[in-house]
């Protein structure tokens, strides 16, 4: 009998993916599968040492307790929200995330909406794709400018540096809000600012958020925020969508009181509050922020490496809850 670990893949993956986990563990894997529902992810995990998940999973204290031999819980994603760390932690289950490898594919999903909702793009394909185009009218779609206006990043992190780092070809002037400063080196190179939270939403004519999701963040961008913004103003969020109060935006975009958004993520993605499709000046794709093939697989062998680590006994590079090393290694003895 193979003393190799076993592990479920719970979503569709790269062949690259597949076959590195077949080299070091009995694998179920989900290829073509819907992704499974809480109760029957509860059974596919019954009998697991391990699993890698997507950031579509909910893993809790149930789930958790259904699959008492799992010891390691790898997300091929940076953002870990769908993880119950404290249940990881109360079981010596080690939990992994991909940090660093899709910065920059986000950064530039980022970019791209920012040009989209400043210039209308949805709008501009919409209309062509409508046979709406007879002739030329100088005021036909006009958009924001993007080059010279300020940006404003919400979370300094690997992801908003580097949407910083593209706002110089731009020539835009980068102010930023952080819990903590980031270091002055950083802050010079980038040629960022630092402000208040409430200063840099009156502040930057493009606000793009960057930041992780936490109870802390849960509708930081509420009604009182956007009041904030210039009319003038697009925010952009390729971060979570609980980070926003959908609604106050909603209105805020019906009323013209700002004007774009561009939304990579949904407070109940993926299912769409109905006003959002109703509003012309909402740029929407659906959580493609790090969907390049290139990404996808190396978030992919970045977990896949992770749980090998955990599985084998070791610290896995990612490790996101080193608290739970210690009664992993009760666990392992
Ligand atoms: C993932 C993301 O594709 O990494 C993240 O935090 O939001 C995306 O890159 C998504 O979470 C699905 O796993």
């Amino acid at each position: 009998m193979s003393q190799r670990p076993r592990i479920l893949i719970t979503c569709d993956t790269f062949t690259e993916v597949i076959d590195f986990a077949r080299e070091h563990f009995e694998v179920v894997d989900s290829q073509g599968r819907a992704q499974s529902a809480a109760a029957e992810l509860r059974e596919r995990l019954h009998g697991m040492d391990g699993v890698l998940v997507a950031g579509t999973d909910r893993i809790d204290a149930a789930l958790l307790d259904a699959a008492p031999a799992v010891r390691a819980v790898a997300i091929a994603a940076v953002g870990y929200n769908s993880i119950d760390i404290a249940a990881c932690n109360a079981r010596g289950v080690l939990a992994t995330n991909t940090p660093g490898i899709l910065d920059d594919t986000t950064a530039d999903l980022g970019f791209a909406l920012i040009l989209a909702a400043s210039r209308r793009l949805g709008e501009g394909e919409r209309y062509l794709r409508a046979n709406r185009w007879k002739r030329w009218e100088n005021d036909l779609l006009l958009g924001q400018d993007v080059h010279h206006r300020t940006l404003g990043i919400v979370g300094m992190g690997r992801i908003g540096q580097a949407l910083a780092r593209r706002a110089g070809g731009f020539d835009m002037p980068v102010v930023y809000h952080n819990r903590n400063r980031v270091d002055s080196a950083i802050e010079d190179r980038l040629g960022a600012r630092w402000l208040p939270l409430d200063e840099l939403f009156a502040t930057a004519d493009v606000v793009c958020l960057c930041l992780p999701y936490s109870q802390a963040a849960h509708h930081l961008v509420d009604a009182a925020l956007l009041a904030r913004m210039k009319p003038t103003a697009v925010l952009v969020n390729i971060a979570r969508g609980g980070i926003v109060d959908e609604n106050a935006l909603i209105e805020a975009l019906r009323e013209r009181r700002i004007a774009a958004a561009g939304l990579d993520v949904y407070e109940g993605e993926p299912a769409l509050n109905p006003g959002l499709l109703e509003l012309d000046n909402a740029v929407l794709v659906p959580h493609i922020g790090s969907a390049t093939r290139e990404t996808r697989i190396a978030m992919g062998l970045c977990a896949a490496r992770n749980l090998k680590a955990a599985l084998e006994g070791g610290v896995p590079p990612n490790l996101i809850n080193p608290e739970a090393l210690a009664q992993a290694g009760t666990r392992r003895a």
